[in-house]
Protein backbone atom coordinates (compact mmCIF):
# COMPACT_ATOMS: atom_id res chain seq x y z
CA UNK A 1 0.00 0.00 0.00
CA UNK A 2 1.36 3.25 -0.97
CA UNK A 3 1.70 6.23 1.08
CA UNK A 4 0.24 9.84 -0.01
CA UNK A 5 0.48 13.36 1.03
CA UNK A 6 -1.31 16.18 -0.78
CA UNK A 7 0.22 19.49 -0.76
CA UNK A 8 -2.39 21.58 -1.51
CA UNK A 9 -4.92 24.82 -0.59
CA UNK A 10 -8.51 24.34 -0.31
CA UNK A 11 -9.13 27.14 -2.75
CA UNK A 12 -7.56 25.53 -5.41
CA UNK A 13 -9.53 23.99 -8.09
CA UNK A 14 -6.23 20.97 -8.96
CA UNK A 15 -6.13 20.60 -5.64
CA UNK A 16 -9.18 19.80 -5.10
CA UNK A 17 -9.36 17.53 -8.17
CA UNK A 18 -6.81 15.07 -6.85
CA UNK A 19 -8.36 15.28 -3.21
CA UNK A 20 -11.73 14.20 -4.80
CA UNK A 21 -10.02 11.44 -6.63
CA UNK A 22 -7.76 10.26 -3.57
CA UNK A 23 -11.12 9.47 -1.96
CA UNK A 24 -12.69 7.74 -4.58
CA UNK A 25 -9.92 5.86 -5.36
CA UNK A 26 -10.21 4.89 -1.13
CA UNK A 27 -6.28 5.95 -1.04
CA UNK A 28 -5.89 7.75 2.41
CA UNK A 29 -3.56 10.54 2.49
CA UNK A 30 -1.75 13.40 4.69
CA UNK A 31 -2.55 16.80 3.75
CA UNK A 32 -0.46 19.99 3.79
CA UNK A 33 -1.66 23.15 3.67
CA UNK A 34 0.27 25.60 1.47
CA UNK A 35 0.26 29.36 2.00
CA UNK A 36 0.55 30.87 -1.24
CA UNK A 37 -0.35 34.37 -0.10
CA UNK A 38 3.03 34.18 2.62
CA UNK A 39 4.90 32.47 -0.83
CA UNK A 40 5.34 28.76 0.94
CA UNK A 41 5.17 27.39 -2.64
CA UNK A 42 8.19 29.44 -3.63
CA UNK A 43 10.83 27.99 -0.73
CA UNK A 44 13.37 25.94 -2.01
CA UNK A 45 12.15 23.16 -0.07
CA UNK A 46 8.76 23.38 -2.07
CA UNK A 47 10.85 24.13 -5.56
CA UNK A 48 12.55 20.92 -5.10
CA UNK A 49 8.98 19.06 -5.20
CA UNK A 50 7.40 21.10 -7.81
CA UNK A 51 9.74 23.50 -10.06
CA UNK A 52 7.29 25.54 -11.41
CA UNK A 53 6.36 26.18 -7.28
CA UNK A 54 2.56 25.70 -7.67
CA UNK A 55 -0.22 23.39 -5.79
CA UNK A 56 -1.06 20.47 -5.94
CA UNK A 57 1.77 18.62 -5.19
CA UNK A 58 1.40 15.05 -4.40
CA UNK A 59 4.21 12.52 -2.78
CA UNK A 60 3.57 9.07 -3.33
CA UNK A 61 5.89 6.98 -1.47
CA UNK A 62 8.47 9.55 -1.23
CA UNK A 63 8.35 10.69 -5.37
CA UNK A 64 6.64 14.35 -5.61
CA UNK A 65 4.06 14.95 -8.49
CA UNK A 66 2.51 18.22 -9.91
CA UNK A 67 -0.12 19.23 -12.39
CA UNK A 68 -3.18 17.72 -11.71
CA UNK A 69 -3.91 16.01 -14.86
CA UNK A 70 -1.01 13.98 -14.85
CA UNK A 71 -1.86 13.41 -11.37
CA UNK A 72 -5.23 12.05 -12.58
CA UNK A 73 -3.80 10.01 -14.97
CA UNK A 74 -0.94 8.83 -12.76
CA UNK A 75 -4.00 7.50 -9.97
CA UNK A 76 -6.40 6.00 -12.45
CA UNK A 77 -3.56 4.08 -14.17
CA UNK A 78 -1.91 2.67 -10.96
CA UNK A 79 -5.38 2.14 -9.28
CA UNK A 80 -7.20 0.85 -12.30
CA UNK A 81 -10.39 3.32 -11.17
CA UNK A 82 -11.88 5.75 -13.34
CA UNK A 83 -10.03 5.11 -16.20
CA UNK A 84 -11.68 4.34 -19.80
CA UNK A 85 -12.55 0.42 -20.38
CA UNK A 86 -10.80 0.05 -23.67
CA UNK A 87 -8.03 1.97 -25.26
CA UNK A 88 -10.05 4.37 -27.55
CA UNK A 89 -12.11 5.54 -23.98
CA UNK A 90 -8.27 5.62 -22.28
CA UNK A 91 -7.35 8.24 -25.29
CA UNK A 92 -10.69 10.07 -25.12
CA UNK A 93 -10.36 10.53 -21.28
CA UNK A 94 -6.67 11.76 -21.40
CA UNK A 95 -8.48 14.00 -24.74
CA UNK A 96 -10.91 15.40 -22.09
CA UNK A 97 -8.50 15.95 -19.25
CA UNK A 98 -5.92 18.10 -21.59
CA UNK A 99 -9.22 20.15 -22.83
CA UNK A 100 -9.93 20.81 -19.39
CA UNK A 101 -6.64 22.18 -19.00
CA UNK A 102 -6.37 24.49 -21.96
CA UNK A 103 -9.92 25.42 -22.11
CA UNK A 104 -12.24 24.92 -19.40
CA UNK A 105 -10.35 25.35 -16.42
CA UNK A 106 -8.72 29.19 -17.60
CA UNK A 107 -12.71 29.33 -18.69
CA UNK A 108 -13.55 29.42 -15.34
CA UNK A 109 -10.18 29.59 -13.27
CA UNK A 110 -9.38 33.07 -14.93
CA UNK A 111 -12.59 34.98 -14.25
CA UNK A 112 -13.07 33.69 -10.70
CA UNK A 113 -9.71 34.73 -9.91
CA UNK A 114 -10.27 37.79 -11.02
CA UNK A 115 -13.27 38.26 -9.13
CA UNK A 116 -12.58 36.47 -6.31
CA UNK A 117 -8.98 37.81 -5.87
CA UNK A 118 -7.26 40.57 -8.24
CA UNK A 119 -10.30 42.84 -8.44
CA UNK A 120 -10.22 42.63 -12.08
CA UNK A 121 -11.11 45.10 -14.60
CA UNK A 122 -14.48 44.30 -15.88
CA UNK A 123 -13.45 43.59 -19.07
CA UNK A 124 -10.99 41.48 -18.14
CA UNK A 125 -13.33 39.37 -16.33
CA UNK A 126 -15.90 39.16 -19.73
CA UNK A 127 -12.51 38.16 -21.59
CA UNK A 128 -12.25 35.34 -19.12
CA UNK A 129 -15.74 34.29 -19.36
CA UNK A 130 -16.63 34.39 -22.64
CA UNK A 131 -13.74 31.58 -22.59
CA UNK A 132 -15.64 29.59 -20.31
CA UNK A 133 -18.91 29.68 -21.93
CA UNK A 134 -17.68 28.84 -25.18
CA UNK A 135 -15.81 25.83 -22.88
CA UNK A 136 -19.54 25.10 -21.15
CA UNK A 137 -21.17 25.46 -25.02
CA UNK A 138 -18.98 22.22 -26.09
CA UNK A 139 -19.49 20.30 -23.06
CA UNK A 140 -22.95 20.67 -23.01
CA UNK A 141 -23.04 19.76 -26.78
CA UNK A 142 -21.04 16.52 -25.81
CA UNK A 143 -22.91 15.62 -23.04
CA UNK A 144 -26.80 15.02 -25.28
CA UNK A 145 -27.89 12.23 -24.83
CA UNK A 146 -25.15 10.95 -22.90
CA UNK A 147 -24.77 9.82 -18.88
CA UNK A 148 -21.13 10.43 -18.56
CA UNK A 149 -18.28 12.35 -20.93
CA UNK A 150 -16.72 9.17 -22.36
CA UNK A 151 -17.71 5.21 -22.22
CA UNK A 152 -21.10 4.49 -19.74
CA UNK A 153 -19.25 5.01 -16.57
CA UNK A 154 -17.67 8.55 -14.89
CA UNK A 155 -13.86 8.41 -15.67
CA UNK A 156 -11.37 10.81 -14.48
CA UNK A 157 -12.28 13.29 -17.50
CA UNK A 158 -15.77 13.51 -15.44
CA UNK A 159 -14.10 14.42 -12.58
CA UNK A 160 -11.62 16.69 -13.21
CA UNK A 161 -14.51 19.23 -15.85
CA UNK A 162 -16.89 18.85 -12.70
CA UNK A 163 -14.79 20.11 -10.53
CA UNK A 164 -14.13 23.53 -12.74
CA UNK A 165 -17.52 23.64 -13.78
CA UNK A 166 -18.95 23.39 -10.38
CA UNK A 167 -17.08 26.73 -9.98
CA UNK A 168 -19.00 28.66 -12.61
CA UNK A 169 -20.89 30.83 -9.75
CA UNK A 170 -17.35 31.82 -8.57
CA UNK A 171 -16.79 33.52 -12.19
CA UNK A 172 -20.25 34.90 -12.36
CA UNK A 173 -21.56 32.28 -15.59
CA UNK A 174 -24.82 31.03 -15.14
CA UNK A 175 -25.02 27.59 -15.98
CA UNK A 176 -29.33 27.91 -17.16
CA UNK A 177 -28.16 27.99 -21.02
CA UNK A 178 -26.32 24.36 -20.30
CA UNK A 179 -29.01 21.84 -19.40
CA UNK A 180 -27.10 18.60 -19.81
CA UNK A 181 -24.22 20.29 -17.65
CA UNK A 182 -26.48 20.85 -15.20
CA UNK A 183 -28.06 17.51 -15.12
CA UNK A 184 -24.37 15.83 -15.27
CA UNK A 185 -23.49 18.05 -12.37
CA UNK A 186 -25.94 16.95 -10.53
CA UNK A 187 -25.18 13.04 -11.36
CA UNK A 188 -21.46 13.25 -10.95
CA UNK A 189 -22.55 15.20 -7.26
CA UNK A 190 -24.27 12.19 -6.56
CA UNK A 191 -21.52 9.68 -6.87
CA UNK A 192 -21.24 7.35 -3.72
CA UNK A 193 -18.52 9.11 -1.49
CA UNK A 194 -17.42 12.19 -3.44
CA UNK A 195 -17.81 15.25 -0.73
CA UNK A 196 -18.48 18.48 -2.30
CA UNK A 197 -15.69 20.53 -4.28
CA UNK A 198 -16.05 23.29 -1.60
CA UNK A 199 -15.81 20.25 1.35
CA UNK A 200 -13.19 18.41 -0.32
CA UNK A 201 -9.93 20.06 1.77
CA UNK A 202 -9.44 20.51 5.16
CA UNK A 203 -9.18 25.04 5.51
CA UNK A 204 -6.17 26.11 7.92
CA UNK A 205 -7.30 26.98 11.11
CA UNK A 206 -8.22 31.01 11.36
N1 LIG B 1 -1.74 23.34 -14.41
C1 LIG B 1 -1.60 23.28 -12.97
C2 LIG B 1 -2.13 24.58 -12.37
C3 LIG B 1 -1.86 24.66 -10.90
C4 LIG B 1 -2.17 26.05 -10.37
O1 LIG B 1 -2.54 26.97 -11.13
N2 LIG B 1 -1.98 26.22 -9.05
C5 LIG B 1 -2.19 27.52 -8.47
C6 LIG B 1 -3.28 27.47 -7.40
S1 LIG B 1 -4.83 27.11 -8.14
C7 LIG B 1 -0.90 27.96 -7.81
O2 LIG B 1 -0.23 27.18 -7.18
N3 LIG B 1 -0.59 29.25 -7.96
C8 LIG B 1 0.58 29.83 -7.37
C9 LIG B 1 1.60 30.23 -8.41
O3 LIG B 1 1.43 29.92 -9.59
O4 LIG B 1 2.54 30.86 -8.01
C10 LIG B 1 -2.35 22.07 -12.40
O5 LIG B 1 -3.38 21.69 -12.99
O6 LIG B 1 -1.91 21.49 -11.40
Amino acid sequence: MSSYTLYGAFLSMPCVKIGLMLDLCGLKYDYKHVNLRAGENKTPEFLAMNKWGQVPVLVEDGAAMAQSGAILIHLAEKTGKLDGATPAEKQQVREWIFWDADLLHPGIAGPRSQILFLNGAPEIVAFGQARGQRALGMLNEALEGRQYLVGDKPTIADLACFVTASYAADAKIALDAYPNVRAWLARIAALPGLKTPQEALPRPAA
